[in-house]
């Protein structure tokens, strides 16, 4: 089986989109800056240095509008609520490296460098536009992109016919080079449909970008440098920011943190990532991303959960109610990666019940329990293995091949579901070995030490590989085995095989089962 491995010491960037700060992150937002973490625990444990990015987009006429109706100085607003989700991630332990503001006087300063040097390379014109503006993509809509209704479908709103004279980024030039990008590069966009879809778009000839708002209308943006009667289009402002992080296009650019750039996005901005950026980008002269990853929507009976359609689940008062980790988990195995997926809470407190506070809760428990009651200290050697022990113990290493795979084809459901079979297999072998017998016949004292020798081994394992996903879990089992302070940090190239487990005094707390909420009765 090929995994390609991580190398050593590798650098790369990996990015959320900078959300709206239109209203409070909910269960959507949470799912990429979740992944994003993962992915990032995922790498570091195998010793690549990665800067993971996030942060707030805080122009545009619909920010502009909700501060208006709040009575309040646009700032003022958009601090507000940028507060709310840099400490909602926080929170949540979420490792950002950089949290990003279009707001920062630094930002205002790139993006303003940026266009005039585009327009100094003539991409950028000037010209009269009439088409069907929608304010919540803040973006032209062609027919072609609306639903049956004449609505935009992600907003189900119609959208507001517009004539105005804006400047435009004359994209079109790009179309030829983008297609050839996407068709050298098959990792450009994942999961392949994407790319496919993005290719067969770029097979309709590409219309320019209009990349200004005239002032009448907007006024909260950052203003052309060519032009004080406009401001610059927000997508033209918030891109920028994934490069302009790296310091470019200052003297201090890290240009090799640049090389391995991972966008994680959801679909409903594909086009504005992989047309509009990578065009940006073409004609600036600067390389393009990596890899853009792409994922379905969370949907909640059936319908895109988003803050403008107000069926946004809240993913703190989630953790605040089920613990910790569990919606980490729940967001990984229930998603198949560039599908969408429905939330629903029998099927959140379903996953926490069967998985975590039956599954691994349950397994760490019994065999703490058992260890600690009648051993306390277990020792083992390889010669006392038997061939149920070692057959369980190389278990571990194809669960981590499969969850290698999972990582790198992103594929995070098999990598979960992967490690899920493995609690199952030491359940069973526990159901087997039977150590509560063992633990009443003082002549199987020596195997009692094996069989729960092994366990723990597995628990060691289970506990490092699932560390990205449930860190404060896997902080509880290396805290009850006594694993040391850096057991989940790193992953060599094997299992530890330890001969001695001192266990400490307190019991694990992992995860109490909860109850199925009652279903309202409507008739
Ligand atoms: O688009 N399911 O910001 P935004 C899955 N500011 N993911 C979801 C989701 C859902 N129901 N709802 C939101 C913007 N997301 C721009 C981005 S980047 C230069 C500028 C996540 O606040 C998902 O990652 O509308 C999606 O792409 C993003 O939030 C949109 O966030």
């Amino acid at each position: 089986m090929f995994i390609p491995m991580l190398t050593q010491g590798h650098r790369s960037y990996i990015t959320t989109p900078i959300y709206y700060v239109n209203a409070h992150p909910h269960l959507g937002h949470s799912y990429t800056t979740i992944l994003a973490d993962v992915v990032k625990r995922h790498r570091s444990q195998r010793g690549e240095k990665v800067t993971f990015l996030t942060g707030t987009d805080e122009h545009g006429e619909k920010i502009q509008q909700m501060a208006k109706a709040q009575g309040k100085e646009p700032q003022t607003f958009v601090n507000e609520i940028s507060h709310k989700f840099r400490s909602t991630w926080e929170k949540m332990g979420i490792s950002f490296d950089i949290f990003y503001r279009t707001t920062s006087p630094d930002h205002t300063g790139a993006v303003q460098f940026a266009l005039q040097k585009l327009k100094d390379r003539g991409e950028i014109v000037f010209r009269e536009y009439e088409g069907k503006y929608c304010v919540g993509c803040e973006q032209f809509l062609n027919d072609s992109e609306l639903n049956e209704r004449g609505l935009c479908p992600d907003h189900l709103k119609a959208p507001e016919a517009r004539k105005e004279a804006n400047y435009f980024f004359l994209m079109s030039r790009y179309q030829g080079a983008l297609i050839e990008h996407m068709e050298k590069n098959p990792k450009c966009i994942r999961p392949e449909h994407y790319r496919q879809e993005m290719l067969s778009f770029l097979r309709q000839p590409l219309t320019d970008l209009c990349i200004s708002r005239p002032k009448e209308r907007l006024t909260w943006g950052i203003e052309l440098p060519f032009d004080s009667r406009f401001v610059t289009y927000v997508w033209f402002d918030a891109l920028l920011n994934y490069l302009v992080a790296t310091g470019w296009p200052g003297e201090g650019w890290d240009q090799k943190l640049w090389e391995t750039v991972h966008h994680l996005i959801a679909k409903d901005i594909l086009k504005a990532h992989a047309i509009y950026w990578s065009t940006i980008l073409l004609a600036l002269g600067v390389q393009l991303p990596s890899e853009l990853h792409v994922s379905g929507y969370w949907l909640v009976e059936g319908t895109k959960m988003s803050k403008s359609l107000g069926n946004a689940i809240q993913p703190m008062e989630l953790e605040a109610q089920y613990g910790k980790d569990t919606l980490r988990f729940y967001l990984l195995r229930e998603m198949s990666y560039g599908l969408d997926s429905t939330f629903t809470l029998e099927g959140y407190i379903h996953c926490l019940n069967a998985y975590l506070a039956n599954g691994i809760g349950n397994f760490v428990s019994r065999v703490y329990t058992i260890a600690k009651k009648n051993l306390g200290t277990v020792s083992l050697s390889e010669s006392e293995l038997t061939e149920t022990d070692r057959k369980l113990l190389l278990l571990r290493v194809k669960t981590r091949e499969a969850w290698d795979l999972g990582f790198a084809e992103l594929k995070y459901q098999n990598a979960i579901k992967a490690w899920c079979e493995l609690v199952t297999s030491c359940d069973l072998y526990v159901n087997e070995m039977k150590p509560w017998a063992l633990a009443k016949d003082p002549s199987q004292i020596q195997r009692l030490h094996v069989v729960m020798g092994v366990c723990l081994r597995m628990i060691e394992a289970l506990g490092i590989l699932i560390a990205p996903v449930l860190p404060t879990a896997a902080r509880e089992i290396a805290r009850a085995l006594n694993l040391g302070e850096h057991a989940l940090e790193s992953m060599g190239t094997h299992f530890e095989d330890r001969m001695r487990f001192v266990l400490t005094e307190d019991t694990p707390k992992l995860f109490p089962r909860a109850q199925m909420p009652l279903k309202e009765n409507h008739s």
